[in-house]
């Protein structure tokens, strides 16, 4: 849950990147680690791993620097995306202040897509939360197999399958190359700031 703050002037917010195994969330957050300077991130935490397969979480403290005079503390997360660690994921999502779902633009990914997504809304339905509420953006990740001869989904498509009813902002993303990772996170960062802003989750004097 989000933390204000008001005698350190400090906001502290919880952002997790959410979506199917494979589908790139730890890659984000290492780009943004390895672009980002001492000042503004602190160590990333990465909670068991398996070859590259996340089966805790991984964790990159961001400080955003000040708004109105409040230091801006956010906390990114990723989930475990392989279907076994359900309990995981929604141990992960407490608390979640925003959300970025991390599609995968493989043609073959496209039923694991749709099946973390359902796994989303469910998770959150059980803390009383929806998309409506929680501030949550779409990345299309992968993008840069796009010219291979590998099959993959066009945004057309994901589109239909994601964002009918979301309504929201898409970003085309290459997280291995950074392409689209930190225009993601910025938008994610000001829509959670804003809805933590307004509602004032918890305020600690
Ligand atoms: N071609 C391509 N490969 C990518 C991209 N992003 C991630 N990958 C690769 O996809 C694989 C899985 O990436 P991860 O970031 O570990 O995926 P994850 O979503 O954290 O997976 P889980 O931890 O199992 O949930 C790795 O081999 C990455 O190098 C991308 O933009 N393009
Ligand atoms: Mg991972």
């Amino acid at each position: 849950m989000a933390l204000i703050n008001l005698s350190k002037k400090e906001i502290h917010c919880k952002i997790v990147y959410y979506g199917p195994g494979r589908c790139g969330k730890t890659t984000n957050l290492l780009y943004i680690y390895n672009a980002m300077n001492n000042q503004a991130r602190s160590k990333m935490l990465t909670i068991e791993t398996k070859g590259e397969r996340t089966l805790f979480f991984d964790l990159l403290p961001l400080n955003l620097g000040k708004i109105n005079g409040f230091d801006i503390r956010i906390q990114l997360y990723t989930v475990p995306g392989q279907v076994i660690y359900e309990a995981t994921r929604k141990l992960v999502l407490k608390g979640v202040d925003g959300l970025v779902f991390v599609a995968d633009c493989l043609k073959v990914r496209r039923e694991k897509n749709r099946e973390s997504f359902q796994d989303l809304h469910r998770n959150l339905f059980e803390y009383n939360l929806t998309t409506e509420e929680i501030p949550i953006v779409l990345q299309f990740n992968k993008c840069d197999l796009v010219p291979t001869p590998i099959p993959t989904l066009t945004k057309e498509e994901l589109e239909v399958d994601l964002n009918s009813e979301l309504n929201t902002k898409v970003f085309e993303a290459a997280a291995i190359k950074g392409i689209g990772v930190f225009e993601t996170l910025k938008e994610i960062s000001k829509r959670t700031i804003h809805y933590v802003a307004t509602k004032h989750l918890s305020i600690n004097h």
